[in-house]
């Protein structure tokens, strides 16, 4: 009986070792972040008042801490668990669009890279005219570049509602395009160069119904020539 008592005994201790012993692996290894997610918040390329008088540190942290986030936030849980969670954004953008039981991956995914994209469009002492091979194009497509400002004004202002205004480079021509919502030109093939968002969001605290006066301040202040130009295929 005794040594029956000492041999369970035995086998328990063993037992409570081998136990310790995993939890001691188990901590060892690096253990995956439990916030991981597929997609991140991409940092601004500048501070949240860097183009201030012209976007306002406030609208900023709305525009990009509020609303970029959420859409980040809200693709992160449509594509959990999805093949998608491991895939680029132009891939999820292409393979939703015109989907109607994929809109709400489409309009996240695509919000996400606008806006990404749209940050990136822009710079703190931008605007200005363009140089080289990019003002060339400009005057090629458009006739001059005021006529290009003309037609850019023009297109963002009669955009009706939420929306986007592009400069894309469809071959050797450049072109201004106007998207509704979330629709994006990487939805249709086209090579993004520039963009303005145009959603009431983007400007209604620093300059409330006056688009007009925002896309001004765009083009005169804050456009990231030099992007747009890194952007030419
Ligand atoms: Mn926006």
């Amino acid at each position: 009986m005794k040594s029956y008592i000492t041999e369970v005994w035995s086998v328990v201790s063993s037992l409570v070792l081998l136990a310790g012993l995993a939890v001691t692996c188990k901590a060892a290894e690096p253990s995956p972040p439990s916030t991981a997610q597929a997609f991140q918040l991409p940092p601004l390329p500048y501070a949240q008042d860097a183009l201030e008088p012209y976007i306002s540190a406030k609208t900023m942290s709305f525009h990009y801490g509020k609303h970029h986030q959420a859409y980040v936030d809200n693709l992160n849980k449509l594509v959990a668990g999805t093949p998608w969670a491991t895939q680029p954004l132009e891939k999820i953008i292409q393979e939703t669009a015109g989907v109607a039981d994929k809109a709400a991956v489409f309009n996240n995914a695509a919000q996400v890279w606008n806006h990404t994209f749209f940050w990136k469009s822009m710079k703190p002492g931008g605007g200005g005219k363009p140089t080289g091979h990019l003002l060339e194009l400009i005057e090629k497509s458009f006739g001059s570049f005021d006529e290009f400002k003309k037609a850019f004004t023009t297109a963002a202002v009669s955009q009706f509602g939420s929306g986007w205004v592009w400069l894309v480079q469809d071959g050797d021509v450049l072109k201004i395009v106007k998207t509704s919502n979330a629709d994006t030109p990487v939805a249709h093939g086209q090579t993004a160069l520039l963009t303005c968002d145009v959603w009431e969001h983007a400007y209604y605290l620093d300059y409330q119904n006056r688009r007009n006066d925002f896309v001004q301040a765009f083009l005169d202040h804050l456009v990231n020539w030099d992007f747009a130009a890194s952007q030419l295929k």
